[in-house]
């Protein structure tokens, strides 16, 4: 195989190792009722956040309409979003998590 045939191999197998997945950014809505202690429970329990944090986010949410909690590729981001929905639905409220491309 001459030079430039490797060297185009080469820069192929680079391209590949090196290519990111798309990422997705996990988004929490704001509701008028969901109690902003559930929400905090949310984000500590799904999203691994400290008190602080968790706090910090929901109150974003609460006054700007909505915030990223996280940013994952696709299976992740999927996951969150139906953890997040499933576990407002056992407990009754109307809590809405979306994603969108990062
Ligand atoms: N707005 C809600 C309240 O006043 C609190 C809230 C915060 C709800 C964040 C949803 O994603 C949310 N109880």
């Amino acid at each position: 195989q001459n030079l430039d045939t490797k060297h185009d191999d080469l820069a192929e197998l680079t391209r590949q190792r090196v290519a990111p997945p798309p990422m997705y950014k996990v988004i929490l809505h704001n509701d008028d009722y969901t109690p902003m202690d559930f929400v905090i429970d949310v984000l500590t329990r799904f999203f691994n956040m400290q008190y602080e944090k968790a706090s910090e986010i929901m109150l974003k949410v609460h006054y700007e309409g909505s915030a990223v909690c996280g940013i994952y590729t696709a299976e992740i981001a999927e996951t969150k979003v139906q953890q997040v929905v499933q576990y407002a639905k056992e407990h009754q409220h109307p809590l809405l998590c979306t994603m969108e491309r990062a």
